[in-house]
């Protein structure tokens, strides 16, 4: 089982902390709150909830000599409320498109989103193209030549991904940390322009809190 890449806090290390919202999108069941849970508690679920019951969930990793904390905002299901999408990934910093390769139709739908990201959320927002369930690769409708093509021409990260192997999971929130800014600003955390009556994420015990002396 692999984790995020461990940060223990063992005092040594990084000096900076930066903050950043992530939103996953993608058609449901995809496996976007799958991704996060494997990513941020290491486990998989066959039959995974259709939400963790939290409005986000941290986690945070080193990139250099910042430490980089990421909030990462799963959809309870709006999917299927399109017009609330707006405000979900108002103030993202970062974004996971997420299809699943044995089902073309959520690729087109990943398009979709993938435009509507670019043309409607914050400028300079970090889009990561994520090809779920690469461990089904026998039921694959979509080639990953296919996607990695689409990937370049938009300026996106790609990476085929399963939440159930794990393969690639750490990987593609990595290359999205080390892309984004960082920035003084971001040190602040990221904007809420959205009223959010959640004031605090879940962190998990074991990867979650800073895992370097953070300077704020
Ligand atoms: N085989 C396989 N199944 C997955 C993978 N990721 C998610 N699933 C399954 O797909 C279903 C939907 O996953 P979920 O995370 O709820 O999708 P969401 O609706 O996009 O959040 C669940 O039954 C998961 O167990 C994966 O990488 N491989
Ligand atoms: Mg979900």
């Amino acid at each position: 089982m692999s984790r995020a890449q461990p940060k223990p806090a063992n005092g040594a290390g990084p000096n900076r902390t930066c903050q950043f919202k992530m939103v996953l999108l993608g058609e449901s069941a995809v496996g976007k709150s799958s991704l996060v849970l494997r990513f941020v508690k290491g486990q998989f679920h066959e039959y995974q909830e259709s939400t963790i019951g939290a409005a986000f969930l941290t986690q945070t990793v080193c990139v250099d000599d910042t430490t980089v904390k990421l909030e990462l905002w799963d959809t309870a299901g709006q999917e299927r409320y399109h017009s609330l999408a707006p405000m979900y990934y108002r103030g993202a910093q970062a974004a996971i498109v997420v299809y699943d390769i044995t089902n073309g139709d959520t690729f087109s739908r990943a398009k979709v989103w993938v435009k509507e990201l670019q043309r409607q959320a914050a400028p300079n927002i970090v889009i990561a193209l994520a090809g779920n369930k690469a461990d089904l690769a026998q039921k694959r409708q979509i080639e990953i030549q296919d996607a990695q093509t689409y990937a370049e021409e938009n300026g996106l990260i790609f990476m085929e991904t399963s939440a159930k192997t794990a393969m690639n999971v750490n990987d593609i929130f990595m290359a999205i940390a080390k892309k984004l800014p960082k920035t003084p600003e971001q040190t602040r955390g990221p904007i809420r322009s959205e009223p959010i009556t959640v004031t605090s994420g879940q962190t998990n015990g074991a990867n979650g809190g800073t895992c370097c002396a953070g300077s704020k």
